[in-house]
């Protein structure tokens, strides 16, 4: 068994008459190719993007060359992604052909190969010109944001661009590309497999064989606990296939972030011929049982994840590609983004099926962080040409792939057929009689040949037909009674954020509202002079329709028309965290009934306005701190009714929890016209109603402006939580400067910031001018004679005192005056 990768440095050109080759990256693409060699302005700065739709409009060559070095009886040519329309040509001679982005193509290439210099050319066809003439011939309905024809073509849906994306379809050899030398015999295909049953946990796994000899083959499988302790289990291949069974002794279990530990057992399995190596695969498992569990209750039929018996409340958010060019995100960048979404004590992620099926650095930090994935197959918002057969042929294949590819992962919660196609045939106006064809097909792949492929491959997970759906095809796809819901009333139809309190879904896949990006992030694609909310440049990083005007109009509805522009990107973000903040704690105090969230979306693949809590740059906005509040497992949520405050204690604690909850009404200046104590049991993984509070006789016309209602969650001699409700809208406030008192503390390597506020300080925001830190909690509110301590790393080089001189602090106070 040898491999040679064929990664690193190709060259690169158009492929017209006379054009000179030039340096190139494998992994890689035109796009990024271009740029690294001056060729093309940056597409995400200005308009530019504008500029290189000539890109995608072209056909492209990329070549290398190379002295095989492998020695054994079969040599693949083995290519893990290709973007997409390729023809790989070796020596002069046609290999084969790529359609696919998401699929692993290997083709045996021994007898193309030659001793001395190969020649390895893969040509890339244009994919617009191709989307193009398709959409003529027969045209689909699809995305109003992309190039239309897409859903021709197995390619991120979301590269053609998006209502938050550009259109930047990149090109190129994406993933690996490697000589595989092979002999006697190698693996075709292992699926690893648990049982359980009370206490005792087996690993079953399940290999089959290509053999090109007859002889005793034997498997040998491997499994390393998490203290290294380690076992084997060896069989022999019967036919082409063995089976094993590896008892765990001691099984340590894997729960999602907050439940529990993340332990992960190393599993190899290794094809041998007596001593001799001939393959291996290498798997990081942890266990656990996953079900969803549909019951039949008084709303309708629960929806919700049980992980190892216990019921998860899910918390997360969606995920699309972390970059328009795929190829250059780093482990770093990945790790920070899915280490994020822990730390705001996320469980969940929903792959979206706009984009692509994730490398495996996401499933392993997945893993590893205890962030369940809800994983669509990449079919989104569009009618998709399921009615032919090559087409279905392709897609079977690609889904072959990448469901045995994910199957084994602890972190892999769900099988979900595609985003919002059903809604569309339901609610979209896609049931036309030209349509029909297309119906049938759809209503054949997603509820006949899908699920079955599923359960085939996959039998420990469930598949869910379509996000959101009833699961009854084409009935009330986007109800609350069962399934999934996509709740878009508030943004798409300019609903207030009050919207939220009216809706019970069973369980809440989507639902966001935008914010701008941070001011640092704007500054990389505008300059001073588009720094206006509709410039023609602010309105260009918006994709969703008069977006920007949208933000503020609902502003507007909350907060005081800011004084400038820095203020106005503060503010957007502000409005976002509180709009999220308002649902999310609605929907976990009814958690009997809704069994997870999952706001759109948590992060960006350019800088530009949208619904992620997490900008381009990795940059947190004030919705992702907010996350970090309202998805704490011990969450204090008030109901706020005016002039009635229900005080909550929602816990997804897997033991009881005693405390108490202090509140107070007061004065913005922190003077309590009443205050109380009580004390809170708060049973495990549920919603515990403390106490409503009625104060009609306290809060009038003459005084609601200057009162608040604070409460607290004490534990032990700890405030863990505070929130703040209001009698008015906030933008009618007394509010008065909050004269905040900061210091700051360092053992020169934490920064401690001290705060503490005069009179009612919301929404503080820490920064630290000219670097990128994360606090451990931002955009807090600060009732009067409060005090609170937030710690950053300072930032690499800087010493206490220049932390000292470069943080800035403000309210929402400052926003306006
Ligand atoms: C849903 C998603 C995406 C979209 C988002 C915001 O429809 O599935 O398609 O980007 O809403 O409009």
């Amino acid at each position: 068994m040898q491999v040679q990768s064929l990664n690193g440095e190709w060259q690169f050109r158009r492929a017209s008459a006379g054009e000179e080759w030039r340096p190139a990256t494998v992994p890689g693409g035109v796009h990024t190719d271009l740029l690294a060699a001056g060729l093309i302005p940056d597409p995400f700065v200005g308009d530019n993007e504008r500029q290189v739709q000539w890109v995608a409009e072209s056909d492209w060559e990329y070549r290398r060359y190379f002295t095989a070095m492998l020695d054994e009886e079969r040599i693949f040519l083995v290519c893990d992604g290709l973007d997409t329309l390729a023809e790989v040509w070796l020596n002069g001679r046609l290999v084969g052909r790529g359609e696919n982005m998401f699929r692993q193509y290997r083709w045996e290439v021994g007898s193309l190969l030659r001793e001395g210099e190969n020649e390895l050319r893969i040509l890339f066809h244009s994919p617009v010109r191709y989307i193009t003439a398709r959409q003529e011939e027969r045209p689909l309905r699809g995305v109003t944001q992309a190039i239309p024809g897409g859903p021709y073509m197995r390619k991120a849906p979301c590269q053609f661009g998006w209502d938050w994306g550009p259109m930047l379809p990149p090109i190129g050899i994406w993933k690996e590309i490697r000589l595989e030398g092979r002999s006697v015999a190698c693996f075709d295909e292992t699926h690893l497999r648990q049982r359980h049953d009370a206490g005792k946990v087996e690993l079953l796994v399940k290999a089959r064989v290509e053999r090109w000899h007859d002889g005793d083959l034997s498997v040998i499988v491997r499994v390393t606990a998490p203290d290294g302790e380690s076992v084997e289990v060896r069989a022999l291949v019967v036919g082409s296939d063995a089976d094993l069974r590896v008892p765990i002794a001691d099984p340590q279990l894997w729960w999602p972030n907050g439940y529990g530990p993340q332990p992960l057992y190393r599993v190899q399995v290794l094809l041998m011929a007596g001593d001799r190596l001939l393959d291996q695969r290498d798997y990081q498992v942890g266990l656990r049982t996953l079900e969803l569990r549909r019951t039949q209750d008084r709303w309708g039929e629960s929806f919700t994840f049980v992980v190892n018996g216990v019921p998860i409340f899910a918390k997360g958010a969606n995920w699309i590609p972390a970059d328009s060019f795929p190829t250059r995100i780093s482990d770093e960048h990945l790790e920070h983004l899915i280490r994020s979404a822990a730390e705001a004590n996320f469980n969940m992620l929903r792959v979206w099926g706009g984009g692509f099926y994730e490398e495996e650095r996401f499933y392993d930090l997945c893993d590893r962080y205890g962030i369940l994935v809800w994983q669509d197959m990449v079919f989104s918002c569009s009618i998709y040409p399921l009615h032919e057969a090559g087409f279905v042929e392709n897609v079977r294949q690609e889904l072959v792939q990448n469901i045995r590819r994910l199957r084994h992962r602890a972190s892999l919660a769900l099988w979900c057929g595609n985003n919002e196609m059903e809604w569309g045939w339901v609610e979209w106006g896609w049931d036309t009689p030209e349509n029909a064809d297309l119906k049938e097909a759809y209503d054949h792949f997603f509820h006949h040949l899908l699920p079955e492929l599923c359960a085939a491959q996959d039998p420990d997970h469930t598949y869910w037909p379509s996000s959101p759906s009833s699961d009854t095809p084409f009935h009330d796809p986007n109800g609350q009674e069962r399934g999934d819901t996509h709740y878009w009333d508030v943004w798409h139809r300019r609903m207030p954020f009050t919207a939220y309190r009216d809706q019970y879904p069973r369980f809440m896949s989507e639902f966001g509202f935008q914010s701008l990006a941070p001011l640092a992030t704007i500054r990389t694609y505008a300059e001073d002079k588009d720094l206006n909310m509709t410039s023609y440049i602010m309105e260009y990083h918006q994709r969703s329709g008069n977006g920007n005007g949208l933000i503020v109009a609902q502003m507007t509805q909350n907060y005081r028309l800011p004084k400038d522009f820095d203020s106005l990107v503060y503010l957007s973000m502000v409005l976002q965290a509180e709009g999220i903040r308002y649902g999310v704690e609605h929907w976990r105090r009814n958690m009997e009934r809704v069994s997870g969230t999952l706001y759109w979306q948590l992060n960006d693949c350019w800088p530009v306005a949208s619904w992620s809590s997490i900008d381009y740059y990795g940059r947190w906005k004030a919705l992702h701190y907010a996350a970090r509040r309202f998805y704490a497992p011990l969450l204090l949520s008030i109901e706020d009714a005016p002039p009635l405050m229900g005080i909550y204690v929602v816990s997804d604690l897997t033991a009881p929890w005693e405390g108490v909850v202090r509140w107070s009404l007061e004065k913005l200046d922190g003077t309590a016209l009443l205050s109380g104590e009580e004390s809170v049991n708060a049973a495990p993984l549920s919603s515990t109603h403390v106490r409503t509070l009625d104060f009609a006789r306290h809060v009038s016309d003459d005084n609601r402006r200057d009162v608040v209602f604070v409460a607290e969650l004490w534990t032990g001699g700890e405030r863990t939580a505070l929130q703040v409700a209001t009698f008015v809208p906030t933008k009618h406030l007394s509010l008065s400067d909050p004269g905040l008192k900061v210091e700051t503390m360092s053992d020169g390597q934490w920064l401690r910031i001290h705060v503490e506020a005069g009179s009612l300080a919301r929404f503080v925001e820490l920064a630290l001018n000219g670097a990128d830190v994360i606090f451990d909690d931002n955009y807090f509110d600060l009732p009067a004679g409060r005090a609170t301590m937030v710690s950053c790393r300072l930032p690499r080089g800087w010493d206490p005192e220049r932390a000292r001189a470069e943080l800035r602090v403000r309210s929402l106070y400052d926003s306006f005056a």
